[in-house]
């Protein structure tokens, strides 16, 4: 079984280049992550980009991953330079946010201190993948209409600020970045979260990666969910199993497969299948 997923190199080369112009108004920057898929919303060219600001990796939406896993990985992912924490953007905590960012701009803030300058608020830019959080995560800790402010003056851009905290503004528009999906399960696994639009996918074949998958890690993850009997079915079986229990049939009482497919991973999206992590450390 193999896919073929496109992915946007010209989209990628724009957004860069957008993200760099930004770069230069902040400080750090906070990268929105799944934690399903740490290694896959990832862009590997942020590296280059970024030189040597510092990052927080916000490993978002906690909730549908598994706990030891998101421990594993807060632990790979940080680094000198980088902070990874988790978060579920579904739950904002700005207190959280603002100080991690504190803790991570530590050594700045006291440079600035020792010299006598005064830093003034610490401004952060969002970077992320589509469908990563970044919009739910700004919403979630800007709160009111009020806390937006207006254009940092003496430069003419259109950027507006939250003012999460007189020691914290961040850019209110996030950088999306593109995903680099080379790598054949790169581009899976984004498809399984979501993150990109069904409409370019064929769901049957994603469904039935995504049943192999799942029944590698726990065959009682689809057997309870579903109340099927899973023993040596072949994704296909379990399809068809699916789509029995569930009465999704086409005229002529046939196994209505697209719809199962919908059914599986619009579940395992919302976290319904319980909370699984695809890239397992
Ligand atoms: N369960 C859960 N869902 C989340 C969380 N954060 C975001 N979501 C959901 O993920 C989906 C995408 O969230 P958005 O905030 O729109 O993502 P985005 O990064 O702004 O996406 P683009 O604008 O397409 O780049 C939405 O359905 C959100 O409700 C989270 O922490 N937990
Ligand atoms: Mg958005």
């Amino acid at each position: 079984m193999s896919m073929n997923i496109n992915w946007y190199p010209g989209h990628m080369k724009k957004t860069i280049e957008e993200i760099e112009k930004k770069l230069k108004l902040v400080d750090f920057v906070i990268e929105i992550r799944d934690s399903r898929i740490p290694y896959s919303s990832r862009n590997p060219l942020l590296n280059t980009v970024l030189k040597d600001k510092r990052r927080l990796i916000v490993l978002n939406k906690s909730d549908l991953s598994e706990d030891v896993q998101n421990q594993l990985w807060i632990e790979k992912l940080s680094t000198d330079n980088n902070k990874a924490i988790l978060y579920s953007a579904a739950k904002p905590n700005p207190s959280l946010i603002i100080k991690e960012s504190l803790n991570l701009m530590k050594d700045e803030l006291e440079r600035y201190k020792a010299k006598g300058i005064n830093h003034g608020p610490l401004r952060a830019m969002i970077v992320g993948i589509p469908n990563s959080g970044k919009s739910t995560f700004i919403n979630g800790i800007s709160k009111t209409k009020s806390t937006r402010v207006g254009n940092r003056p003496g430069i003419t851009t259109t950027n507006q600020w939250i003012r999460l905290n007189p020691k914290l503004h961040l850019l209110d528009t996030p950088g999306i970045l593109w995903p680099k999906f080379e790598e054949e399960q790169v581009g899976i696994n984004l498809a399984y979260t979501g993150a990109i639009k069904d409409e370019i996918l064929d769901t049957e074949t994603l469904c039935l990666k995504l049943i192999e998958y799942l029944n590698s890690v726990d065959k009682n993850i689809l057997e309870e969910r579903y109340k099927i009997e899973i023993g040596e079915k072949t994704p296909v079986e379990v399809m068809e199993a699916i789509g029995l229990k569930r009465g999704a049939k086409l005229r002529g009482n046939e196994i209505d497969y697209t719809k199962v497919a919908n059914i599986v991973l619009d579940e395992f999206r919302k976290g319904t299948l319980g909370r699984i992590t695809l890239e397992r450390l």
